[in-house]
């Protein structure tokens, strides 16, 4: 177990000072939404800290991940928005010694979302779009939505998300889908 100290220290040494700050503004948030919907303050202040962690590792550090740990080859045809979270999992894991399998899969699926989502899942997934430091558009909406009904701001995210990427003609995830379509697609 690490110092909050020690912690924030490996962290600031893996990114750059405004992806910290971003880092720092997704604790806050978490925190909200921990203490509002009844979730582990511990568990989502240090998987928030530690969501985008791996964020600015190599392409290559990650294709390694992906062979080395016996990830199926299609992952390799993905980009860094996809691993980051997927596989910086595994090296908070290795690095900075977190094996709560809660904190490692809220970090897993933090980009994607899934159909099934935890408490901690959703507080992340959420933070990660309401903190303090964003401006996305409808990010305001977003926030109070998120005060009201986590389900609800994780639709929300999730369909402007999906929206955004079609957008700009970006491969879209098989996951993202599956989030889209137990989250926001209405049911017949
Ligand atoms: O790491 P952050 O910037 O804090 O946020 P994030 O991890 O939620 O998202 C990282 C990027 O991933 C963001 O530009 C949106 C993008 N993204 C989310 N879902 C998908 C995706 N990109 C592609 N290509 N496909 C997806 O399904
Ligand atoms: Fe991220
Ligand atoms: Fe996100
Ligand atoms: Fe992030």
């Amino acid at each position: 177990e690490e110092t909050r100290a020690t912690l924030l220290e490996k962290i600031q040494a893996a990114m750059s000072e405004k992806r910290f700050q971003h880092v720092l503004g997704v604790e806050k948030a978490a925190l909200f939404l921990a203490e509002t919907y009844g979730a582990s303050k511990e568990k989502a202040s240090v998987a928030a800290l530690t969501h985008d962690y791996a964020k600015e590792r190599s392409d290559e550090e990650f294709k390694q991940i992906i062979r080395d740990y016996g990830y199926d080859s299609d992952l390799l045809h993905w980009n860094n928005a996809i691993w980051h979270g997927l596989l910086g999992a595994e090296l908070v894991k290795q690095e900075l010694g977190i094996t709560d399998e809660s904190i490692l899969q809220a970090i897993r699926l933090h980009t994607t979302g899934a159909a099934q989502m935890t408490l901690l899942d959703k507080i992340i997934y959420v933070a990660d779009y309401i903190e303090p430091g964003r401006d996305i558009p409808g990010v305001e909406k977003a926030r109070a939505i998120a005060r009201e009904d986590l389900d609800e701001a994780v639709a929300y995210e999730t369909k402007h998300t999906l929206a955004h990427l079609i957008d700009i003609e970006a491969p879209v995830y098989p996951k993202t889908i599956e989030t889209y379509n137990r989250w926001v697609a209405k049911k017949e």
